[in-house]
């Protein structure tokens, strides 16, 4: 899944997609290096962003759904608010992906269940603008599973087909970098505790840019030097077998899974070795 974000200020890319011309150009490329779809979010959910109102979600998102659609794309739509998912399932979108999982709006889940249209249910506990002030658990990987299940249940009863759901765990969502690691290093459990297709979103997360700190002035990798990290994370998220896979820079991840699906499984536990 390539990452297209319509926003003046998303963290990972800074806003370079913000036209809808820039955007759908933006589309069709990660299309090009192999994207199977395309991701397209008007709203940005870094931590402590502000909310942007709903038209202006609507006029950021629908004219490059539209045109990216028409063009035979795969489309998913970024959005919490139900309006903005019927919409823009009306103009050719094919999956809404829903960081909230259905907790943002109340309508969301009835709506879905009558588009019968793929749906992603993602860990969430509150909105970008106070949600590091949720980051606390017991063992994250127990909680993360309890709270999924119970969206999922949610979106069961409102009559949403089972077989149209996708679970994520969220990274970096009321998350520390520690609880991304050990969901990342546990996420075969994740998926078996869940028993839906998985989709992980690493790509240039923070918690990657603290990994690879500058060790003489402790400051962040920036986000556009953190591909080669994201691939990284692919491999080891492509060997637990998960079913999607959310990425700025669809190439360097798609030759990390290529090389993942010929080696095999051992990689993961060898490639320590190489850190010591
Ligand atoms: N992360 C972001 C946005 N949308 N959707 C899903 N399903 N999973 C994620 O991890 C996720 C997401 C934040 O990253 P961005 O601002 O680079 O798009």
């Amino acid at each position: 899944m390539g990452v297209v974000n319509v926003t003046p200020d998303s963290f990972s890319d800074g806003g370079q997609s913000f036209t809808p011309q820039a955007a759908v150009a933006h589309g069709l490329a990660l299309l090009e290096q192999g994207a199977d779809i395309v991701d397209v979010g008007g709203e940005s959910t870094r931590p402590g962003a502000a909310r942007p109102p709903v038209e202006e979600e609507l006029r950021r998102v629908l004219p490059v759904v539209r045109e990216l659609a028409a063009a035979g794309a795969v489309v998913s739509v970024d959005t919490m608010r139900a309006e903005v998912a019927a919409l823009a399932l009306d103009v050719g979108a094919r999956l809404i992906n829903d960081v909230s999982g259905g907790l943002a709006d109340p309508a969301m889940l009835p709506l879905m269940a009558q588009a019968g249209t793929p749906y992603v249910v993602m860990h969430w506990r509150g909105h970008a603008a106070g949600m590091q002030a949720n980051a606390a658990y017991g063992d994250v990987v127990t909680d993360v599973v309890d709270e999924l299940r119970r969206r999922v249940e949610a979106a069961l009863q409102a009559g949403i087909h089972p077989g149209c759901l996708i679970v994520d765990p969220g990274l970096g969502f009321a998350k520390t970098p520690e609880h991304n690691w050990e969901l990342l290093g546990r996420l075969g459990e994740v998926r078996e505790q869940l028993g839906h297709p998985l989709l992980v979103g690493a790509s240039r997360k923070s918690f990657l840019g603290r990994l690879l700190a500058d060790p003489a002035t402790g400051q962040e990798r920036p986000a556009g030097l953190r591909d080669a990290a994201t691939a990284a994370v692919s491999v080891l998220a492509a060997a637990q077998g998960v079913w999607c896979l959310r990425a700025h820079d669809v190439a360097s991840t798609l030759d990390a899974v290529r090389v993942t699906a010929r080696w095999g499984v051992e990689a993961a536990a060898q490639a320590q070795r190489l850190l010591r």
